[in-house]
């Protein structure tokens, strides 16, 4: 089945160039650096991983703090979520926030597994950063089972200022055998109308097992995840839940390389939309398309 190659539902030119932008990064890799003698990443089957403290946990809660003072001076940077009232999204992360949350990719832990992911070297592609507030009112959007039905060779990952726990927000997933399983049977979570809340009722009307789980999280902790495996948001029940998002493209050269060529402002304000063309010379903003996430 066309999805359980690309685990997307994009049409087969995207998926094909970033297929083949992908095998060039490899290349370029094994060229520099000879064969990577690490083993498949578990977010091939898995979908999403957690890694212990990744940035330390004082440099997490000062962010956090930093985010809390923002939108108490109600300063311009903190939005409210053009979606929804559940989260305030803060703009400019890698500038508002500060450019020492990329310490995060300097853990060895972390660049061990995106290398062993992308089998090649990577790149940030965008930044975003939101805290997820409390709630009991209904949910929509991310909220819901959904596939952010991204192109191959692509994963996000979420550095952790807060603690996510079931009651404070840590994202639902599920892996790659059970979501090829509900879009064998029909739920592809993609487009706003088709999500669902919940999926118990599905899973027994399919005869489906219904086992998602979620990775509980301290500050400092980063969960990588591939976005194309089912996965939903969780409202934070008690606390609110602050994240730094990052969304990761293969790249021919070391991320830190590229940032220092693309220069860390235009990334941190660069806007998450997919680029047609993945590779770092030939990507313009305007040129890739708005999806939901
Ligand atoms: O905020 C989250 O827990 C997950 C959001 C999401 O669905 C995504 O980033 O693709
Ligand atoms: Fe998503």
């Amino acid at each position: 089945m066309y999805y359980e190659r690309y685990n997307n539902t994009l049409d087969f030119t995207t998926n094909r160039i970033y297929t083949q932008y992908a095998r060039e990064c490899m290349t370029a890799y094994t060229a520099k650096h000879g064969t990577m003698d690490l083993p498949a990443s578990p977010l091939v089957q898995n979908g999403a991983m957690i890694i212990k403290g990744a940035l330390s946990a004082v440099k997490a809660n000062a962010c956090s703090a930093k985010i809390t003072g923002l939108i108490e001076r109600k300063n311009p940077s903190v939005e409210q979520s053009k979606k929804d009232s559940l989260s305030l999204h803060i703009s400019d992360p890698l500038i508002t926030l500060g450019a020492d949350i990329l310490d995060v990719l300097r853990s060895p832990e972390v660049h061990r597994n995106l290398l062993a992911y992308f089998r090649s070297h990577y790149r940030i592609h965008w930044v975003t950063s939101y805290r997820s507030l409390p709630t009991k009112a209904a949910v929509a959007g991310s909220w819901l089972w959904h596939s952010d039905s991204f192109p191959p060779h692509t994963c996000k990952m979420f550095l952790h200022l807060t603690k996510a726990t079931a009651d404070t927000g840590a994202t639902d997933f599920m892996n790659r055998e059970d979501t090829m399983a509900y879009r064998r049977a029909g739920y592809f979570g993609q487009f706003r109308g088709e999500r669902y809340a919940e999926l118990q009722d599905f899973a027994r009307d399919h005869h489906l097992p219904y086992r998602p789980f979620h990775l509980d999280a301290a500050p400092g902790d980063v969960t990588i995840c591939d976005v194309n495996f089912f996965h939903r948001a969780v409202t934070p029940r008690a606390d609110f839940r602050d994240i730094v998002s990052f969304f990761f493209v293969p790249n021919p050269i070391h991320w830190e390389e590229q940032l220092a060529l693309d220069g860390i402002q235009n990334i941190s304000k660069r806007a998450a939309i997919l680029p047609k063309n993945p590779h770092p010379d030939a990507v313009i903003a305007a040129s890739g398309e708005q999806r939901m996430m």
